[in-house]
């Protein structure tokens, strides 16, 4: 596709063909996206982060990642859809044109993309980054294990060869340290969603530990209604609640460390579907997916604008 009018939605894409529709988007709406890289991976990929902005300075801001996992392919697929998304409604759809007058929208959409390179290449079931590991010769850190909250605990393996091995110590994975560094900087982000699949569910923390969230109630209320919008469209049924609670124990997580950080909206959404195809969810489901996704986003955003702190 020469732009991303005629770019195919409904089908996975490589990495390069990723990067190329990042490039267009851009180069088609230079006053509203831009491009900036925040880091490289472990084997030298550009780590590329969309802004949506309609202008300010620093504003108030929403983070949006998908594919820190790089099997979960339906997730980098949405981030696609959402990109496209963001570039349509506004000027069109009443909340994501307040949102985008008042805020920014950040979204990394292949957090990891030696994995995803790999899962193309290699091994469609890849989940961790591609870090060769001292004295192993397993490969791979999971960047869902290696932040600084509760690092190392139960729910998180020192064993490289397992597929929760957190790493050498926090932070240690570039991919990891660039949104770490990015966040640190930033300084104003108010919103953080980190996106994987499957399981159907709309998570917030804690991973690591059983102790309740201080604004767990707030965000329980927030989860339900976006669970409630994105079933609206297709009946599609999420759960929510906890990490720890609703799916498992988890440490070393990417929203125990951004809630932490002060992060109040800090969600962990769990795409389609609940383990008949798993992560190989068919390509005809993208769209959908992303749709219904995309209106729980609207939800926890337009209440991230609407409850400044
Ligand atoms: O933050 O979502 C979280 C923690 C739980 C996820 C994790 O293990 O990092 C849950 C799994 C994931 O999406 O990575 C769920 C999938 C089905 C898996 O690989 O077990
Ligand atoms: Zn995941």
């Amino acid at each position: 596709a020469g732009n991303t009018d005629s770019f195919d939605y409904t089908n996975y894409h490589t990495l390069s063909q990723i990067y190329s529709f990042q490039d267009m988007l851009v180069a088609e709406n230079p006053k509203l996206v831009s491009k900036t890289v925040i880091g490289h991976s472990v084997e030298g990929r550009p780590l590329n982060v969309l802004k949506f902005s309609t202008g300010g300075s620093n504003r108030p801001a929403i983070w949006i990642d998908t594919g820190i996992h790089a099997r979960e392919w339906v997730t980098q697929a949405s981030g696609i859809v959402f990109a496209k998304k963001i570039v349509t409604e506004y000027g069109t759809d009443s909340v994501l044109t307040e949102i985008l007058n008042r805020m920014d929208i950040f979204l990394e959409m292949v957090v990891n993309p030696d994995g995803y390179h790999f899962t193309h290449t290699n091994n469609r079931m890849w989940r961790k980054n591609r870090k060769q590991n001292q004295d192993s010769s397993c490969v791979g850190v999971d960047l869902n294990r290696n932040w600084n909250a509760g690092f190392g605990g139960r729910g998180s393996s020192n064993n490289p060869c397992t597929e929760t091995y957190h790493g050498t110590r926090a932070h240690s994975e570039p991919e990891v340290k660039s949104i770490v560094k990015f966040v640190r900087s930033h300084g104003n982000i108010k919103a953080f969603i980190s996106i994987h699949s499957y399981s159907q569910m709309l998570l917030y923390p804690y991973g690591y530990t059983r102790k309740p969230a201080k604004d767990q109630a707030e965000l329980d209320q927030v989860a339900q209604k976006a669970v409630t919008a994105l079933a609206s469209l297709y009946g599609t049924n999420y759960r929510y609640g906890s990490i720890i609670k609703t799916i498992y124990q988890s440490s070393g997580g990417s929203i125990d460390w951004t809630y932490n950080k002060g992060i109040k909206y800090s969600y962990t959404f769990e795409l389609r579907d609940t383990g008949h195809f798993g992560f190989i969810l068919p390509a005809n489901q993208i769209v959908p997916t992303a749709n219904e996704t995309w209106l729980a986003l609207k939800v926890i955003m337009d209440h991230t604008l609407k409850n400044p702190y």
